[in-house]
């Protein structure tokens, strides 16, 4: 039985979908005008007022709101409900500057965990399944999320939180855990230590929803391989309600959004200006049915490409791609725009593990780029020139996808350190972002 798969929503025709939202739109503009003076005092700087939004072709009368906004905001500034109506808070794990926080009624919490248990039956949950949820508890979004979503479908939930790998698989193989939440990173390395511990006969894993942080789809191959499980994509950000906003279906070909509840807009960083399907941009999103956090026009810094294409799944919720990169953490080395997704695709083509971190320095003016990656058990080797000539074939491929020359330096197998949650994958000693 599909609890979550809700058929009359999720395939509505466009029309009743936008009809929605427009309703949704309305109805938040009115409530953060009453309720918010931060965000009417943005709106009144741009003359607009709830009588000029009519519907979603108004959108771009409405001012954006920023991770800017939301630390001048911290903590209750941008609040439409009391606190007595708050029962959560949940917080981003950045580490500079003020924390984001945001808050939920029982209402926002409910919506939130169903659009996790949309995410979990889409890859196919049932309450047969048995959840094991390896994200991290406490203020970070994907253990609540997930564990809720889990709750809403009716499945067996471990609560694992993230961490300790020797427990993690003893639940995981005693208990027979069929799906695993968790980001792919720790997934890879889950899947590592599996192999090791020569215990992969036991496990009966067969989906996995892993997020929180770019990947690519030769890091999907290799985790789905390894493992012997589908693994889809899961997108989301505490600001907007956490993980669930956009989750795959078995297409695993985009992220639907669930738009029931979100609406999202795709602009140019630079203008603003709105960019058309299809085509690269930021996203921006509204989240129109939030009780206590609604936020209007909130700039992700998530670079992708939203798809209204049919999806073979039925659903007609629009798709976004997987994140392409960020309008803020792209590297730019020696003038070259670098996204690190490039880099882990070149390394995984050529069979590296995705355990590798990126250096960035600068002296006397003149950027330089280092990329130590881990090696395998079998590609180990004391041999001096073996070792060279690997590193000089990884120096070609970078050049060749990056443009750029980038120094390798091969390392011996486990010797970067493992995340347990999202990896550090770039170290910029250049300093150049505040805050
Ligand atoms: O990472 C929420 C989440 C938890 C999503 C568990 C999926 C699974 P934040 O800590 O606020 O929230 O970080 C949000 O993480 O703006 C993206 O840059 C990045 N991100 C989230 N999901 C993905 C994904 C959670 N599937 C920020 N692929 C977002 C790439 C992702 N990046």
């Amino acid at each position: 039985m599909e609890r979550y798969f809700d058929e009359a929503i999720e395939t509505a025709s466009r029309e009743e979908i936008l009809e929605i939202q427009n309703r949704g739109l309305r109805d938040v503009v009115k409530r953060v005008w009453d309720n918010v003076p931060y965000y009417r005092k943005k709106m009144e700087a741009k003359g607009v007022t709830p009588e000029d939004i009519k519907g979603r072709e108004d959108l771009h009368k409405l001012p954006f709101l920023t991770k800017d906004d939301l630390r001048e905001a911290y903590p209750y500034g941008l609040m439409a409900r009391p606190v007595k109506d708050c029962v959560r808070i949940q917080s981003t794990s950045g580490t500079t500057g003020r924390r984001v926080v945001a808050f939920y009624t029982q209402n926002d919490l409910d919506m939130w965990e169903r659009c996790c248990a949309r995410a979990l039956t889409a890859a196919g949950c049932t309450p047969d399944d048995v959840v094991q949820v390896s994200y991290g508890y406490g203020l970070f979004t994907g253990g609540a999320g997930l564990h809720g979503g889990s709750h809403k479908v009716g499945s067996l939930t471990l609560p694992m939180s993230s961490g300790n790998t020797d427990r993690q698989i003893q639940f995981m193989t005693d208990l027979g855990a069929t799906i695993i939440c968790c980001t792919p990173s720790y997934a890879a390395y889950l899947a590592e230590s599996i192999h090791e511990r020569g215990v992969r006969d036991q496990i009966r894993l067969k989906a996995g929803i892993f997020g929180a942080e770019a990947w690519t789809e030769e890091m999907r191959q290799s985790i789905q391989e390894r493992l012997g499980i589908k693994a889809y994509d899961i997108y989301g950000l505490t600001e907007i309600s956490g993980p669930g906003v956009s989750f795959e279906c078995s297409c695993q070909n985009g992220m639907h959004i669930n738009e029931d509840n979100f609406i999202a807009e795709t602009i140019d960083p630079k203008t603003g200006e709105p960019v058309p399907y299809g085509e690269k941009g930021e996203l921006v999103f509204t989240s129109f049915t939030k009780e206590a956090f609604p936020l209007i026009r909130y700039r992700t810094k998530d670079i992708c490409i939203l798809t209204e294409e049919k999806c073979e799944c039925g659903r007609t919720f629009i798709r976004m791609t997987k994140p392409l990169g960020r309008s803020d953490d792209m590297l730019i080395v020696k003038g070259v725009n670098v996204f690190p997704s490039q880099i882990e695709t070149v390394l995984m083509n050529q069979g590296y593990p995705a355990n590798y971190e990126i250096v960035v320095t600068r002296e006397n003016n003149s950027d330089a780029i280092e990329v130590k990656v881990e090696m395998t058990q079998e590609m180990f080797s004391d041999s001096i020139s073996e070792v060279a000539g690997r590193e000089k074939k990884l120096v070609a491929a970078l050049k060749a996808m990056l443009g750029i020359y980038c120094k390798v330096r091969l390392v011996a197998p486990k010797s970067i350190v493992r995340s347990e949650g999202k990896a550090k994958r770039v170290i910029d000693k250049r300093n150049l972002y505040k805050g």
